[in-house]
């Protein structure tokens, strides 16, 4: 019998005390589909898993024995991975290496000689190329470098789960809570430059069998997994199918207790049917509302990123649906696409905004070395990027500074400047969505913006104008600014950040979301509405009534530690801040009657929003 080390290994997720971890799905059901070969199964069995960044010393112990190990290759785990194998390598010679996974750099004509350790590289869908090599090396064939086949059209693959591959491996780590993977398809048909979803963009999309996802489900169910990651491009896309699985995900939340919660992306084109399983999952308190993946909405830069043909792009549509269903929308932007300027990123703002759309994502432009935009245009727009560390961490500098140090940090490749935005623009632009989020999202002068938006004066006109003034009249924002700008000259420097903003705690690239947080660690709640009253008065000539409902009600509005509304409030408005209300009077109550008992559990909840507008209060208004 040969053995095999199989080898995904995976940083901890979730709190810190769960002690979460993904179960190796990508090598579970390479693997499973090897062994329902009866020639493999008898000639090969499992000798270790590695799921997780054990010492690389510890992890060598463990393979002891293995005549082959995988290696499957992401973005996590790219330098844990190769020093792993470079030591397998040397404590067993013998042992043959073979890697897949989408961080593969198989375009290198010298990736054997950057990596001598490695035996052979499978590019792409793997099940076919494992197979083959296995039956290579027992035919005592030398293994060839570079294997790709053709995709697998029929998803016939037995699961990993089903197969009772992991029950070992969950039977050896009983305090471990796992987060299994559903896979229903593979590929996506659009191609959208910064992606790179399952090594297969811009192809056919292939199922899975029905059959095999529900009995998938009802085994997390059993084992009382709590969160799902779906592997789903385009979840929805297959109308009844998927409306049949988020059924059953929801029935059994329902029902069962399990899962708790999912990641999934959506359909980009069939919103209604999009919203119908949203609202499911949301009955079931499983999502707390809808995400539209805009990314962008300049008709200029979604042509760069060939991401034009989508239902999805009509943003005001998708919103004005899941308002009549009563859905919460929040929307997903990257900041610094190729063609992005400090005037579109502006003009997508207000489209979102104009939407109705409160709560966004802003992630940083990050450059995948398999995506289109990696292999294309990193010279065509000048796309400058630095190595940011932070993404896997935790924030945990003292970490990063250990794993860089061994040479096993891992990091992303993210934008600093491209040709349409030099960095001094890039972070001008940052700090503008920084105010944005805190000023809108986080609340703390919508009130005034709806309001001044009815007499016609645009959103982002209007937050504009705003922060200028700020900046030259309140010395507490201006500092962040400043603060905000060298913070992102030291991430650019490091690669992480080992400083925060006034009293923040750190929290890296998640500094984007941390103005109302500040505000409230500072005690200056007061201040900023009171300037920002000024500010109304001076440039708009808002009466005084609506600034003082604009006052009271803001304060109310945005959840702060110490003035939790743990009973709802009634207020009588004293102008028509919020257009018609009938008898005046406004209910504020707490959404998720969630009252943290620290200042520093409030603002980790808030900035690190993990649930959509947990930091803003309901108002209720009776029109
Ligand atoms: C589930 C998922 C997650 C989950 C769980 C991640 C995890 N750690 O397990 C969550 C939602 C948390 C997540 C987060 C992130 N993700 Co993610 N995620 C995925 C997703 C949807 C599925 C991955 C998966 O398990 N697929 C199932 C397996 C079976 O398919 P596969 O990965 O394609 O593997 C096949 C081949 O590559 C090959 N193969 C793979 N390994 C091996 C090994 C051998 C020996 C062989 C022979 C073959 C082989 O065979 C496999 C089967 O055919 C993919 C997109 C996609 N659909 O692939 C993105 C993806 C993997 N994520 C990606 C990224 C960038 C991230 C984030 C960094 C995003 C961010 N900035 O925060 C974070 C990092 C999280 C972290 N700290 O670990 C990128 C990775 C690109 C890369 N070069 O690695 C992907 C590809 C999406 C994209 N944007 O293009 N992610
Ligand atoms: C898991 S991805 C889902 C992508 C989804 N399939 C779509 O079509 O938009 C979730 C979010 O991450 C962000 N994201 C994806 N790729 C990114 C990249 N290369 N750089 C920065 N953010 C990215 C996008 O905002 C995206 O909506
Ligand atoms: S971003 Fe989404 S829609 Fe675009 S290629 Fe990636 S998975 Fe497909």
């Amino acid at each position: 019998m040969f053995k095999v080390s199989l080898i995904n290994p995976n940083f901890q997720t979730g709190p810190a005390h769960l002690n979460s971890y993904y179960l190796p799905y990508t090598a579970g059901t390479l693997w499973s589909y090897s062994v329902a070969d009866p020639v493999i199964a008898e000639n090969f069995e499992v000798n270790n898993w590695i799921f997780k960044r054990d010492p690389i010393d510890q992890a060598v112990i463990d393979c002891k024995g293995s005549d082959i190990a995988l290696l499957s290759i992401y973005i996590w785990n790219q330098k844990y991975t190769y020093a792993l194998a470079k030591k397998l390598k040397e404590t067993y010679p013998d042992i043959k290496i073979i890697i897949g996974g989408p961080q593969l750099e198989w375009r290198d004509d010298e990736y054997f000689d950057k990596y001598p350790f490695i035996d052979s590289m499978v590019i792409g869908e793997g099940e076919l190329a494992l197979k083959f090599l296995l039956e290579t090396y027992l035919a005592g064939e030398d293994l060839p470098q570079r294997n790709q086949f053709d995709r697998m059209k029929d998803l016939d693959l037995p699961s990993p789960y089903l197969t009772g591959l992991f029950d070992s491996l969950m039977d050896a780590n009983p305090d471990v809570e796992w987060v299994p993977t559903l896979e229903s398809d593979r590929g996506c048909p659009y191609a959208c430059t910064f992606c790179d979803w399952g090594s297969a963009t811009a192809s056919k999309m292939h199922k899975f069998y029905t059959e095999r996802i529900i009995a998938e489900i009802d085994w997390f169910v059993e084992k009382k997994l709590t969160y799902i990651n779906l592997t789903n491009s385009n979840f929805g896309i297959y109308k009844e199918r998927d409306f049949f699985i988020a059924e059953t995900i929801a029935k059994n939340t329902i029902e069962k207790g399990f899962p708790k919660a999912l990641t999934v992306s959506y359909a980009k084109n069939n919103n209604a049917l999009v919203l119908d399983i949203v609202k499911l999952f949301m009955d079931a308190q499983i999502q707390t509302g809808v995400t539209i993946s805009l990314q962008t909405a300049s008709v200029v830069v979604l042509e760069n990123i060939k991401r034009t043909n989508m239902k999805i792009n009509k943003v005001e549509d998708i919103a004005k649906i899941a308002r009549a269903k009563n859905l919460p929308i929040s929307t997903e932007l990257i900041l610094g696409l190729p063609g992005e300027t400090y005037e579109s990123w502006n003009e997508t703002l207000e489209i979102v905004l104009q939407a109705k759309i409160v709560t966004m994502d802003i992630f940083y432009l990050q450059l995948l070395i398999n995506a289109p935009m990696y292999i294309t245009d990193m010279d065509k727009y000048k796309l400058e990027t630095f190595h940011a560390y932070d993404y896997f961490y935790d924030f945990n500098v003292v970490r990063i500074q250990e794993e860089i140090k061994e040479g096993i940090a891992e990091s992303i490749e993210v934008i600093k400047s491209t040709s349409s935005m030099n960095n001094s623009e890039l972070l001008r632009t940052s700090i503008f969505s920084w105010f944005l989020i805190g000023a809108h999202s986080l609340g703390l002068a919508i009130l005034l913006a709806d309001y001044i938006y009815k007499t016609g004066v645009n959103y982002t006109t209007f937050y504009n104008k705003l922060l200028d003034y700020l900046l030259a009249n309140n010395k507490q924002i201006k500092s962040w600014a400043d603060e905000y700008i060298e913070l992102h000259h030291r991430w650019y420097k490091l690669g992480y950040i080992d400083r925060s903003i006034g009293k923040m705690p750190n929290i890296g690239y998640g500094t984007i979301n941390t103005l109302v947080p500040l505000v409230q660690a500072t005690d200056s709640m007061d201040e900023f509405l009171n300037d920002i009253s000024n500010f109304a008065k001076e440039e708009y000539n808002v009466p005084t009534p609506v600034l003082t409902d604009y006052k009271n009600l803001t304060n109310l509005y945005i959840k702060q530690y110490g003035k939790y509304v743990t009973e709802p409030i009634t207020y009588t408005l004293t102008s028509n801040i919020l257009g018609k209300v009938n008898s005046n009077q406004v209910v504020i109550e707490d959404r998720y009657n969630h009252f943290p008992e620290s200042l520093e559990d409030h603002m980790e909840y808030q900035f690190l929003s993990i649930k959509k507008s947990w930091g803003l209060n309901k108002i209720i208004v009776d029109k």
